[in-house]
């Protein structure tokens, strides 16, 4: 977080406008999502031990910054993103002093540790929300958004949860409905009520005075809840009219003061616009660093639900992208990502997870790391994992899932068709553990994994990627990540989308001054004949000089399948 940080393109004179881009316009940050990345104890559930012995794999990636999804104490209704304390570690993940210490290796390795914020709802165990329901003129009732029900027994609103079912829970005691959109286990904070923002804004200080070096914000364009829109009849809102002024003053009371400190923040945003987007990162207006948007992982879900799941096309995908570059090009910045902890394997869903992996994996990885903004990588993502391939509904664990199937298997809908959507859907697709080595725990844990390993490819393993020389998904993240940190171009350079209407090739420009790169991606399982009038650089007697390709051999004209290469232009 900086405060005079919007990096601008070049003025057409070759002279930057602004002295210095923030430091994250040059960065990578990789998410841990900590159950399954890796286990020390044996209990086959990842832990902070598990980290601290993978962290030469995350230094040798060369990433900047590790996010880690929560791990404060927790019932684990929402794998930790339900939290009870905000000041502990959950037991299973370790305790403070391990977090301490994995600070200090983190930081001892050049590294930056980025914690979840998870502020628009608590686990229901969270002593605020204990005392919150305790009685109707409790000290905290104000703390959450409680209603009353109609006098027929109707809800207070019409609101689904994210998790299926209504998004009221009666509490019986006091009788009345408090607010959750996601579990009832995780009951919506009142982002009203001042003492309850004043205690978010000194615990964020604590561990920021701890060492930490930003945070990701769980679903905050959420907590601004718009009084007027809880009324009965009132459409759904995402983000409530006081949604800038609560991040300004979060700003203003946890980040301003640390101007010594480089810090990052990114919010994680369902529905943002890019209209939202430039208000929200604007360095001028002290609120984000970066949001994630959601735009580009809508486009293969139903009108109403994400498991009623479409093709991707390219031409959309692309568009989208590119729609959201030109929109943060002046003013914000992007963040940069194809998956995480709630969206299917990327090379799974875009790419090729079949015969053509290692190529389709290496593509959607150059593409995303070639666009203007901050790239994530997800953890996994770096050696190609592919979707869980479940087969049976009992080997899902994540909430949202078995909700839906139990929801949908109850009005009647086919089994084998609710299983399919899960196998391309489920966010547990995403959650199988990080396969380290061979063997049973996957070199994972020495004991039983709290979810299986991802069926059907014993011989994807960390180890035998980086090992298989000229074919290493690794090897092909690394130098994505080298070619960052010493190329401004790829850093800051202006964005533009070439052929938007092929539907087999995704290329685009990147310009800074005098230098530019020409991105060529096949995204297809045929060889692909490029078009010289594509560009300049391809009409010359030499081709262009190659940055970074997925197929050495091949230099002139065709394409190979899912081939990307960067080229100088
Ligand atoms: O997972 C999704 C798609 O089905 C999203 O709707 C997701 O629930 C949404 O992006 C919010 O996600 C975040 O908050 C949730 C948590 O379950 C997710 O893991 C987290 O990333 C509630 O805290």
């Amino acid at each position: 977080m900086t405060d005079d940080a919007t990096p601008a393109p070049e003025t057409a004179g070759g002279a930057p406008r602004l002295p210095e881009p923030a430091w994250w316009t040059s960065a990578v940050v990789y998410q841990i999502w900590p159950r399954s990345f890796a286990d020390s104890d044996g209990d086959g559930v990842g832990d902070l031990g598990g980290i601290r012995q993978r962290l030469g794999h995350l230094h040798d990636l060369g990433v900047d910054v590790i996010w880690l999804s929560p791990i404060y104490r927790s019932p684990q209704a929402d794998a930790g993103y339900d939290i009870s304390d905000y000041d502990d570690i959950d037991p299973l993940f370790g305790t403070l002093d391990d977090f301490d210490a994995l600070l200090a290796e983190v930081h001892a390795l050049g590294m930056k540790l980025v914690m979840d914020l998870v502020v628009n709802h608590t686990s229901e165990e969270h002593p605020w929300f204990v005392e919150s329901r305790s009685s109707l003129d409790s000290p905290r009732r104000d703390w959450y958004v409680w209603r009353d029900g109609g006098a027929d027994g109707s809800l207070p609103t019409e609101w689904r949860s994210f998790f299926s079912g209504p998004a009221w829970a009666l509490d019986e005691a006091t009788g009345q409905y408090y607010l959750h959109m996601f579990a009832t286990a995780q009951p919506d904070l009142n982002w009203e009520n001042a003492e309850m923002r004043a205690e978010v804004h000194a615990m964020m200080n604590r561990w920021l005075d701890r060492g930490v070096d930003g945070f990701r914000m769980d679903v905050i364009n959420f907590i601004a809840k718009d009084p007027a829109s809880l009324e009965p009849g009132s459409p759904r809102f995402v983000m409530g009219e006081r949604i800038h002024e609560h991040l300004q003053e979060m700003h203003r009371e946890v980040f301003a003061h640390r101007p010594d400190r480089e810090l990052i923040t990114v919010g994680e945003m369902p529905g943002v616009s890019v209209d939202d987007a430039v208000l929200f990162t604007a360095a001028d207006r002290g609120e984000l660093d970066m949001v994630f948007q959601f735009e580009h992982v809508g486009l293969d879900s139903g009108p109403d639900s994400k498991f009623d799941n479409r093709p991707v096309e390219l031409v959309p995908l692309k568009a989208s992208l590119a729609r959201w570059q030109d929109g943060l090009a002046e003013r914000g910045w992007n963040s940069l990502y194809l998956g995480n902890h709630d969206q299917p394997r990327s090379v799974s869903r875009f790419g090729d997870d079949g015969e053509h992996r290692y190529e389709a994996a290496t593509l959607l990885a150059t593409v995303l790391h070639l666009h203007r903004g901050t790239p994530y990588v997800y953890q996994g993502d770096e050696i190609g994992m592919t979707n869980a391939g479940f087969t049976s509904i009992d080997q899902y664990r994540d909430i949202e899932s078995l909700n839906w199937h139990a929801e949908r298997l109850a009005a009647g809908d086919d089994p084998e068709a609710l299983l399919e959507a899960l196998r391309t859907r489920s966010r547990d697709n995403a959650r199988t553990p990080v396969p380290w080595a061979g063997g049973a725990g996957a070199g994972f844990t020495t004991g039983t994994p709290w979810i299986d390993v991802a069926a059907g490819r014993p011989e994807l393993t960390v180890e035998a990627d980086r090992a298989s020389s000229g074919r290493s998904v690794f090897e092909h993240y690394r130098r994505l990540i080298a070619l960052r940190h010493e190329s401004p171009v790829v850093a800051l350079g202006a964005f533009e989308l070439l052929a938007p209407d092929d539907d087999r090739l995704w290329a685009f420009t990147r310009t800074l001054g005098d230098e530019g790169l020409l991105v060529l991606a096949n995204v297809s399982g045929e060889p692909y004949e490029l078009d010289p009038a594509l560009h300049p650089s391809l009409r010359r007697r030499m081709l262009p000089e190659v940055v970074v390709t997925n197929a050495p051999g091949s230099t002139g004209l065709t394409l190979g399948p899912w081939e990307a290469r960067v080229v100088r232009a």
